[in-house]
């Protein structure tokens, strides 16, 4: 799937090295004064962020987690595009679109001023094709220091106006989820998946007692995850995204994925930048599209 050889050239000793797993996954592995992570070069998926200043990752990935070709990781930062959720008129097609399942390319690196960034770009084949066959060039650029920056961009090529739903699926890691609060969302109205999509409108903070699972729309505000037992706040940026989703399994969905250990759903939860449901875009012909995220961890 990868050549590691052909990767080398994006190599930066010190701080972004490449590594294959014995399943056969690419892995670009990042580590600086300021910052480590890893990307799995399918689905150009961070699986983990950690700024040195802090002794628990900022974004969590699943201890049970099947790290195979072709196969969703669960925890990091799944990309989700080109739809967001169930496909909007085909059953068949993958929940949350192909792109994190298939092969990206590298086509940058560097480092300057304690970050360290690595570009990757979606790789067409004749299987995404079939469910996409329009020409629309998928990048992410990731950012790691002190703070985690990621920019997914999709720029129309085609001839005509093209739907897209998409997100930054983000897990972040937590202490424990019923004890932590949600802010930034205030007065926002969201679809209820858990209530067959009913709207319903935010009062204050979001807290979790249960499967949370809810489509805020209309909000660019900064969300932040208050955590009184890793005291931490857990700040949330973004631009060019009008949704966020919220979302834990809790104990018994979790337990039916089969990718979760017994309290793997207790330390995470998703707080994803997106645009879905009302926010869905339409990409007019040559119109280029960013959404971009800035996380980052502060003591409380
Ligand atoms: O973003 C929340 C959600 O849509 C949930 O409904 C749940 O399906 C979650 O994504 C995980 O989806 P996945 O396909 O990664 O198992």
């Amino acid at each position: 799937m990868h050549d590691l050889d052909l990767l080398s050239r994006y190599a930066i000793p010190g701080q972004l090295r490449f590594r294959a797993t014995p399943a056969g996954l690419a892995f670009a592995d990042i580590d600086n004064p300021a910052g480590t992570a890893s990307v799995c070069l399918q689905g150009a998926h961070l699986t983990t962020f950690r700024p040195k200043s802090q002794p628990e990752p900022v974004v969590w990935l699943s201890d049970a987690a099947r790290l195979l070709p072709g196969k969703s990781i669960r925890g990091g930062v799944p990309v989700c595009w080109p739809w967001f959720g169930a496909h909007p008129s085909d059953s068949r097609l993958p929940a949350h679109g192909f792109a994190r399942t298939v092969p990206w390319d590298v086509i940058d690196s560097g480092a300057s001023a304690g970050v360290t960034h690595i570009t990757l770009q979606l790789r067409p084949t004749a299987a995404t094709r079939a469910q996409w066959p329009h020409d629309t060039p998928l990048t992410l650029r990731i950012s790691v220091g002190d703070t985690l920056d990621m920019a997914l961009t999709t720029r129309n090529a085609s001839a005509g106006a093209l739907p897209l739903s998409e997100a930054l699926h983000t897990y972040f890691q937590v202490g424990d989820v019923a004890q932590v609060e949600l802010l930034g969302l205030d007065g926002c109205t969201y679809l209820d998946k858990t209530e067959a999509f009913a709207r319903r409108q935010q009062h204050g903070a979001v807290r979790f007692s249960g499967e949370t699972d809810r489509v805020y729309v209309g909000t660019h505000s900064e969300c932040v995850i208050h955590d009184p037992l890793l005291q931490r706040r857990i700040r949330i940026a973004k631009q060019g995204s009008a949704s966020t989703v919220v979302w834990t399994p809790w104990e018994d969905k979790a337990a039916a994925m089969g990718d979760f250990t017994a309290h793997g759903w207790r330390q995470m939860v998703c707080v994803e930048s997106a645009n879905a449901a009302d926010d869905s875009l339409v990409l007019q012909p040559g119109q280029t599209h960013t959404l971009q995220v800035r996380y980052s961890a502060e003591a409380l």
